[in-house]
């Protein structure tokens, strides 16, 4: 097993990390900018270095500054938990050069998943059901016009260097693909430096979906289960649960073995998820692969009573994963809220400030993932999530409940905070019933007067 690992990370996954470690007898090393000097992972790991200013650019994207942290400290591995230089590939491989293992796969497999093109093929080839459209790369608009014209629309362009929302581009009518076709490329072209673009077949109001994996160097991969992550703004997920309320057993049963098919074909080893579209007929298709540890994994462990952190390390140290992995059923039902230091009142313009008076929600099924404190600054240079909010209960419906309960005990005072909007999102009929899709947020309207 590792003897001690470097976080390249800062926030509630820092701590998450040294969490796992501290449980696992593995030392902890943290790094931090000037800005988190008085973050919470620099003082709970057993050491920390500081590795440069505030800008992500040059201190958690700083490549050279963390592999030297990790040499001075003698870390044996670096975990880069999630953003930042998670899927990396170069640092990935830098690591190994170093004789450091990254957790997370080698870069070969991280640009074979970053390619959304090719990630779609290699799925396709292990038998997993991918959405009708081009074989890999289109050549020309021609291409993409003749394509859409025999398959109906609408289609959708995808970036194939994208992912996660950017770089698409739907299109209704023919007279709009050329256009929509060269806005797609040029766009994509300077923003990822790539302008590969792939068609499919546009699924209207699917759900989003996604497998949890874990994989170990002897070739098993098991699946840990659905979540349903359809509660998106922007391509930012807020909520997550597990189980989805449409998956059937027979439904997890196909969509895990789909899954896990996937995964053994490229030999993937730790922690990854396979993201679904679920249309309305109950068809699943690929979407992309993630290939690390994710911000609503814990909804996964909860309801399944893994420890995914600590097995994805596990994994990684050559570790093999136990056979009843092979048939794990989950139990319960849990949900997360992503707690943001952002205005829902006014576009969720973010609101960084000092956190002036802080009280956690507590009791049977509460779990809340945080780096905040009383007197706690939130810094302006990253990302605004707070605190993931997370209930665990016997049914859909206490989880909801416990969930308001949480969210109305949870005192944030200083900036706003998306408390409110969880709990009028959490209090309308329709989510109540299950009856939502990736599309549902953007006819949700939050009034601020209620708060
Ligand atoms: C799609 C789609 C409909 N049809 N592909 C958005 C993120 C990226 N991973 C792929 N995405 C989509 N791909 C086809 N063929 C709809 C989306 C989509 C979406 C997917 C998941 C969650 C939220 C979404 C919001 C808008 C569009």
């Amino acid at each position: 097993m590792f003897k001690k690992i470097l976080i390249a990370n800062r926030g509630e996954i820092a701590l998450r990390v040294i969490r796992a470690c501290r449980e696992m007898g593995i030392k902890s090393v943290a790094v931090y900018s000037e800005a988190d000097e008085l973050s919470l992972h620099t003082k709970f790991a057993d050491e920390a270095v500081c590795i440069g200013p505030a800008s992500s650019t040059l201190s958690y994207l700083n490549t050279q500054a963390i592999l030297t942290a990790a040499e001075v400290t003698n870390a044996d591995a670096i975990h880069p938990g999630y953003g930042f230089l998670a899927e990396n590939a170069d640092f990935a491989d830098m690591c190994k050069n170093h004789g450091i293992e990254f957790i997370g796969p080698d870069g070969a497999m991280i640009n074979a998943m970053g390619d959304k093109a090719s990630a779609k093929e290699t799925m396709k080839a292990a038998g997993v059901p991918v959405i009708p459209g081009s074989q890999g790369i289109l050549q020309s608009v021609d291409e993409a016009r003749e394509m859409a014209a025999e398959m109906g629309y609408p289609v959708i362009l995808k970036a194939t260097a994208g992912g996660g929302g950017r770089g698409m581009r739907v299109v209704y009518r023919p007279e709009d693909i050329s256009m929509l076709y060269e806005m797609a490329k040029s766009e994509s072209g300077s923003a990822f430096g790539n302008d590969g673009l792939y068609l499919e077949k546009y699924i209207e109001n699917p759900r989003h979906i996604e497998i949890q994996l874990l994989g170990d160097s002897f070739g098993n991969v098991y699946s840990l289960g659905e979540r349903e992550c359809s509660i998106q703004r922007r391509h930012q997920k807020l909520m997550e649960e597990s189980p989805s309320i449409v998956v059937s057993q027979s439904l997890r049963k196909q969509m895990g073995e789909a899954a896990v098919a996937g995964a053994k074909r490229v030999k993937y080893v730790g922690a990854g998820t396979i993201e679904f579209l679920l249309d309305k007929h109950g068809n699943f298709y690929f979407m992309e692969m993630n290939t690390r540890i994710q911000v609503e994994h814990t909804v996964s462990e909860e309801v399944t009573g893994i420890d995914i952190v600590k097995q994805q390390i596990a994994c990684h140290a050559g570790v093999e994963l136990p056979k009843w992995m092979g048939k794990i059923r989950l139990r319960g039902h849990s949900i997360e809220c992503r707690i943001n230091a952002e205005d829902p009142g006014k576009n969720f313009q973010p609101s960084p400030f000092l956190i002036e008076s802080l009280h956690f929600p507590g009791g049977k099924g509460i779990r809340v993932d945080s780096h905040i404190y009383g007197g706690y600054q939130i810094p302006t240079h990253y990302d605004s999530m707070l605190a993931k909010l997370i209930v665990h209960a016997q049914n859909r419906e206490e989880a909801i409940d416990r969930m308001i309960g949480a969210l109305k005990e949870f005192i944030i005072e200083g900036p706003k905070t998306t408390i409110p909007f969880h709990i009028q999102l959490l209090e309308n009929s329709e989510i109540r019933r299950g009856k939502f899709d990736t599309h549902f947020l953007e006819s949700f309207t939050y009034d601020p007067s209620r708060e």
